[in-house]
């Protein structure tokens, strides 16, 4: 295999060069085109160079396998002879220029370099340049890209800004990212930076301290029911997390466990829990007053854990505040955990919240994490309100489908994009 290098001021002249010198069946392997300065540098050159291959073996490639295949006709446009040649260095990028300044290139000259350009090594040369463009284009499209995302956050490291990118796309809040990444900056050495697993992990060490949980559900009086209610927006996963909670109580801690559900339109909403009562032998009551809530907490007084699920009407329409206000006054329950779905817009969460607080909310609980595509809005949204998370829940499956609220999962979560 030989090698060279040619350098002229036009790709046809290149080409008349390598041809001449080569021989027709000479693959391009590269072209460039770049700028020489001329004349003490007052003036700039065009200057276009090829590399070029004999005895290579392109038959895969449309090299010089090409060369023997019958030609295809030229074009009428390709016929005409000035043409020819703007058309084809046009495509290329480069300037078409007579090869001698003020003299038009003679008919040979012309006809020679058609039958050039006519080449499979033309052809090749025709499609790295166009390739290398396109690489160029796209390099400098993502430059683009990051120079912009980077000017928006202008206080993130350069070096560990791919990690901000990760987090913002699982919509972590934009200064809790950067602030974990000024941190991560500061307390970490240089060589200890260009370790991607160490710096995932020290990221991940972050954002666990972030999160506020409250471990799981525990009864710590000696005496009476440890009181448990869910509160939160019809739809988001109540009901599904009283069974799973009530199942492993009773299946895995071996706990007496009671249940209650304040329907106040008395209509089938107790049908769901019902099943779920039957099948762990639960004892369930629906209440329709705080009175009768409060008579049903009494009669359960021998269980260790009593839940007490809220119903709306129908899916759209949630128990009212107030209503819900008066029945969990009457109940006095250990703890309320608001329930909020993690597939939910951050907006969303925080009008429930607001809505909600007005009843009482001492935790939040999350769900339906295997569908959110937004994980770091749990972390935004515990951090804001300043409530402990309880309990994550992952799916559909009762009663395994839930995990007590872990600062650690959550960071993985947002770290690999929210896969559960
Ligand atoms: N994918 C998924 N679906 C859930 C999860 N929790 C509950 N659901 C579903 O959400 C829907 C509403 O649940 P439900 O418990 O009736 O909500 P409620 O109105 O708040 O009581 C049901 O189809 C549940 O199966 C979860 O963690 N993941
Ligand atoms: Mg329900």
């Amino acid at each position: 295999m030989q090698l060279r290098t040619f350098s002229a001021t036009t790709m046809a002249e290149a080409l008349v060069q390598v041809k001449r010198e080569m021989g027709g069946d000479a693959v391009i392997l590269h072209t460039r085109t770049y700028h020489r300065r001329r004349w003490l540098g007052l003036r700039r050159v065009e200057v276009v160079e090829i590399t070029a291959g004999n005895g290579l073996n392109m038959a895969g490639r449309g090299g010089s396998g090409t060369a023997r295949r019958a030609r295809p006709q030229p074009s009428p446009a390709t016929r005409s002879q000035s043409g020819t040649l703007t058309a084809l260095a046009a495509s290329r990028g480069v300037a078409s220029r007579p090869a001698t300044a003020g003299l038009l290139p003679s008919r040979d000259a012309i006809e020679n370099s058609r039958q050039i350009l006519e080449t499979p090594a033309a052809n090749t040369a025709a499609v790295l340049n166009l390739s290398q463009e396109m690489t160029a284009l796209k390099t400098m499209v993502q430059d683009l890209v990051t120079q912009s995302r980077m000017s928006q956050a202008p206080n993130v490291p350069e070096d560990l800004f791919d990690y901000y990118l990760q987090m913002i796309q699982s919509q972590v809040a934009v200064e809790i990212a950067s602030d974990v990444l000024k941190t991560l900056r500061n307390n970490l050495r240089p060589e200890q930076l260009k370790n991607p697993q160490f710096v995932q992990e020290k990221l991940a060490d972050q954002l666990e301290k972030l999160l506020p949980v409250s471990g799981p559900i525990v009864r710590k009086k000696a005496v009476g029911p440890h009181v448990v209610a869910l509160i939160g927006p019809t739809g988001v996963g109540k009901t599904t997390t009283i069974a799973k909670l009530a199942a492993n109580l009773k299946l895995r801690e071996n706990r007496t466990v009671g249940l209650i559900t304040i329907d106040t339109y008395r209509i089938a909403a107790v049908d769901q829990l019902k099943k779920y009562a039957d099948i762990i032998d639960a004892p369930l009551r629906v209440v329709v007053s705080p009175e009768e809530l409060r008579a049903a907490i009494d009669a359960m007084s021998a269980c260790e854990f009593i839940l007490i699920d809220t119903a709306g009407r129908s899916p759209s329409d949630t128990l009212k505040l107030q209503e819900l206000r008066a029945f969990i006054n009457v109940a006095a329950p250990d703890e309320v955990h608001l329930v909020l779905s993690s597939t939910a817009s951050q907006e969303c969460i925080e009008s429930a919240i607001a809505r909600f607080g007005n009843v009482r909310v001492d935790k939040i609980l999350f769900t339906k994490l295997d569908e959110a595509v937004h994980v770091g809005v749990v972390l935004n949204v515990a951090r804001k309100v300043n409530k402990a998370l309880s309990y994550l829940t992952t799916g559909q499956d009762v009663p395994d489908d839930i995990e007590v609220g872990k600062g650690r999962r959550l960071a993985q979560l947002i770290l690999s994009g929210g896969t559960v």
